[in-house]
């Protein structure tokens, strides 16, 4: 059986199919850089660095430990921040419970480095943050570095330090059923004698489905090839052209830093992270949109705007979005995007025209239209190439006005012998 478009096209097991199909329908995702760095709010002297501050502006390790130490998210409400994923629009969370300084956000046993044991800080913010998601139908997820700056053993004694991450991995997939596994770091430059291989990918692979076969997880977990992992992770840039060789998913910083930075203000507008979401949706990708919460563990007010203003566009139009994927049409209009779930084709219209044009070269027929969230009524006459879409009224949304479209496939004609 051909794999339809959206399909992970690289079923290196049995089940990665299925294990998928959540995460190929969730299209939005909401992606959260939280570790001892927001402490220094992305600066230390003049250097402005954030979730890479220990490493780019030379922090010595005593300086950052005794930083870490004061690390007290005392205001992280998970429920709130699942509330504000949800709203959103966004299916899944994943969250950095280790970023490459190492600091583990959990308890781990594995050694002392984490929040509850350096910072003293009682709290387990992904199990409040696991049981809110749980508790609102919203799939939880894992970032996890395999670059580690912190354990000596990364450079010294490289099988030493992977037997250590999989005790950590153990943890995390064994007490919190994560749905899914963002790897990140494979790509480290620090350890030329043990650079992460194709070998340690694969073996790390096997690892993790032992113990959760459902488990999604990026290419990064191996050296991103199609065959690592689940989906493929372009980061602050759309994902390309379907049909893609695998699932997708693009990660973007919602200002211009993952972690938080007090100094940076430069949030996108709703209108270009809906412009951004319905690229990635008629490509059949995702988007992970980040924040980086405050070193007390809130989120400002900027990011929640941010992700407000997509919400309320969601609200009316979510069905763009979730669920759908690439149309199989050729190209993509100049007014806009086109996205398809099933029989119904949607319109996400950024510049509204009495005549809207939809140059279609599939086989399918489109027998009527509507404006969503309006009685606006639409008529649709077969033109050109395509399709010309007339709608009756103004546009509806300031950020982008979406055009319901109910269209047949003629039935597909027998292929080979029967
Ligand atoms: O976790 C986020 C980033 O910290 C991480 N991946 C996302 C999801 C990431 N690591 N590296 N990169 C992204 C790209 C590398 C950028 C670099 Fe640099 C340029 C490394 C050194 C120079 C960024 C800019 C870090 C310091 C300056």
């Amino acid at each position: 059986v051909a794999a339809a478009p959206g399909d992970n096209y690289v079923v290196d097991d049995a089940l990665s199919g299925t294990r998928t199909r959540w995460f190929d329908e969730a299209r939005f995702g909401m992606f959260i850089h939280f570790g001892p760095y927001a402490v220094y709010q992305g600066q230390y002297g003049t250097c402005r660095e954030v979730e890479w501050i220990k490493r780019q502006c030379n922090i010595p390790w005593s300086d950052y430990e005794a930083k870490a130490a004061t690390f007290r998210p005392t205001s992280f409400d998970a429920n709130a921040i699942v509330q504000m994923a949800k709203q959103a629009g966004q299916k899944y969370i994943v969250i950095t419970s280790k970023h490459h300084d190492g600091f583990a956000m959990w308890p781990t046993s594995v050694n002392r480095w984490n929040l509850r044991d350096h910072s003293g800080f009682s709290r387990d913010l992904l199990r409040e943050l696991k049981d809110a998601a749980t508790a609102n139908g919203i799939k939880l997820g894992f970032y996890y570095s395999i670059w580690d700056w912190h354990d000596p053993d990364f450079v010294a004694n490289f099988p030493a330090y992977v037997t250590k991450m999989k005790a950590q991995l153990q943890e995390l997939v064994t007490n919190y059923d994560p749905a899914l596994l963002w790897f990140d770091g494979e790509w480290a430059e620090t350890n030329p004698t043990n650079p992460w291989s194709e070998q340690n990918g694969e073996d790390l692979e096997r690892f993790v489905r032992a113990i959760s076969p459902q488990v999604v997880t990026n290419n990064r977990i191996g050296k991103r090839r199609l065959v690592d992992g689940d989906y493929g992770t372009p980061e602050q840039a759309l994902a390309g052209s379907p049909p893609s060789a695998q699932l997708q998913e693009t990660c973007m910083t919602i200002n211009n830093t993952w972690g938080y930075a007090a100094w940076d203000t430069n949030f996108k507008s709703p209108t270009q992270l809906v412009r951004d979401l319905a690229h990635l949706t008629s490509n059949g990708a995702n988007l992970l949109l980040n924040i980086g919460p405050t070193p007390t563990g809130t989120v400002t007010a900027g990011q929640s705007a941010a992700l407000n203003g997509v919400g309320t566009w969601m609200t009316t139009n979510g069905a763009a979005i979730t669920g759908a994927g690439y149309t199989g049409l050729v190209g993509q209009p100049t007014w806009g995007k086109v996205t398809r779930k099933g029989n119904k084709l949607y319109l996400v219209v950024n510049n509204w025209a009495t005549t809207l044009h939809l140059s279609q070269r599939s086989p399918f027929t489109v027998t009527g239209a509507r404006v969503l969230g309006s009685a606006s009524p639409v008529s649709v006459r077969p033109s050109g190439d395509g399709y010309d879409f007339l709608p009756s009224g103004g546009a509806t949304n300031v950020i982008a006005t979406v055009i319901e479209a109910d269209i047949t496939t003629p039935t597909p004609a027998a292929v080979g012998t029967g």
